[in-house]
């Protein structure tokens, strides 16, 4: 039998890559899933929820596919306008984003949480899987660094570009955070997890860290298959082998396979590399390099077959 239901972790845009290959290339109905909201916070009074925004703009084909976030074909006449009142903006907030962000906002404020309103705009947008928020409650994740102390995670990716040296993260509010019945269900019925290409420390771990996430995914008997988030030592895009590096890691799938432990039981590393030295229940390669939208939906006809094919044996 074909393991159909599946459950996917990611973060923003290499992690909505592998959401969009794995909506076209299985039934949308059978795919749930879960965003990181470390990212999530407060600008202009509005809450902005960055990874989550990102996957509902591709997954609606809304989103700009040049940058990977925001909307296409955008226009940031209320940003260009704030110089004219003495603010600085650092955070591109387009026009037609800053319409979602202030509805989410508003629902916020009526009492709404954050996996309704995120379902509200997916069901307008005509998404067809389930996209859910790793929790309901704010999650911010801090970084400590070198050259300015803590900041904010938006302040540390966005305002200065990821360039601080990283010594350490902090998942402020974690504790109080509470298992979303949905993903519960989720991952109760799921035939496979799949954990994204995102980054590792950044956008995977707040999802694992939410209290009862790693005991809930080690409790399933069924395949949990991290896709690696490395070509050749490197990222796609984005700070992970940076990040790796500055703490004290050498940029190498062994490493990330360590950093997940238990919670997986396989791993995907892209063909272009060796096999890491790690005994797994499944381990195998394939070409991971999403640079294209038809590649994206190859990746993921290819991960599900493997996984399906190596279940079977
Ligand atoms: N990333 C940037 O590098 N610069 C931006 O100005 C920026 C604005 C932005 C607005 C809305 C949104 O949903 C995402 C946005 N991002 C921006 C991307 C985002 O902040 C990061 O890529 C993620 O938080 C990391 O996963």
């Amino acid at each position: 039998m074909a393991l159909e239901k599946v459950v996917l972790l990611v973060g923003g845009v290499g992690g909505a890559k592998l959401a969009y290959g794995l909506y076209h290339a299985m039934p949308p109905e059978n795919l749930t899933v879960i965003v990181n909201t470390g990212d999530d916070f407060w600008l202009y009074g509005l809450r902005i929820c960055p990874d989550v925004d990102t996957i509902t703009y591709t997954l609606s084909n809304r989103v700009n596919k040049t940058t990977g976030w925001g909307v296409a074909d955008e226009t940031f006449i209320t940003l260009e306008t704030m110089p004219l009142l003495g603010e600085t903006p650092w955070f591109r907030l387009g026009d037609k984003d800053l319409a979602l962000h202030m509805i989410r906002t508003q629902y916020l404020h009526k009492g709404k949480n954050l996996s309704e309103i995120t379902k509200h705009f997916a069901d307008s947008l005509g998404i067809r899987c389930k996209i859910v928020p790793m929790a309901n409650e704010f999650i911010e994740t801090k970084v400590d660094t070198v050259e300015y102390g803590e900041l904010d995670f938006q302040e540390y990716f966005v305002k200065y570009r990821w360039q601080p040296t990283l010594k350490s993260l902090r998942l402020a509010g974690i504790d109080q955070a509470t298992l979303n019945p949905i993903i519960q269900d989720a991952i109760h019925q799921a035939d496979m997890i799949i954990v994204g290409p995102s980054n590792p420390w950044l956008s995977i771990n707040p999802i694992l860290s939410i209290p009862g996430m790693r005991d809930l995914l080690r409790s399933t008997h069924i395949p949990r298959i991290a896709l690696t988030p490395l070509i050749q030592g490197q990222a796609v895009k984005g700070p992970t082998a940076k990040i790796m590096q500055e703490m004290g890691l050498s940029p190498s799938n062994e490493s990330v396979i360590d950093y997940y432990g238990d919670v997986i039981n396989g791993f995907v590393y892209d063909e272009r590399d060796h096999q890491p030295a790690r005994s797994l229940e499944t381990l195998f390669s394939l070409d991971t390099l999403m640079d294209t939208e038809a590649k994206r939906i190859t990746v993921a006809q290819n991960l599900l077959s493997q996984i399906n094919d190596r279940i079977k044996l």
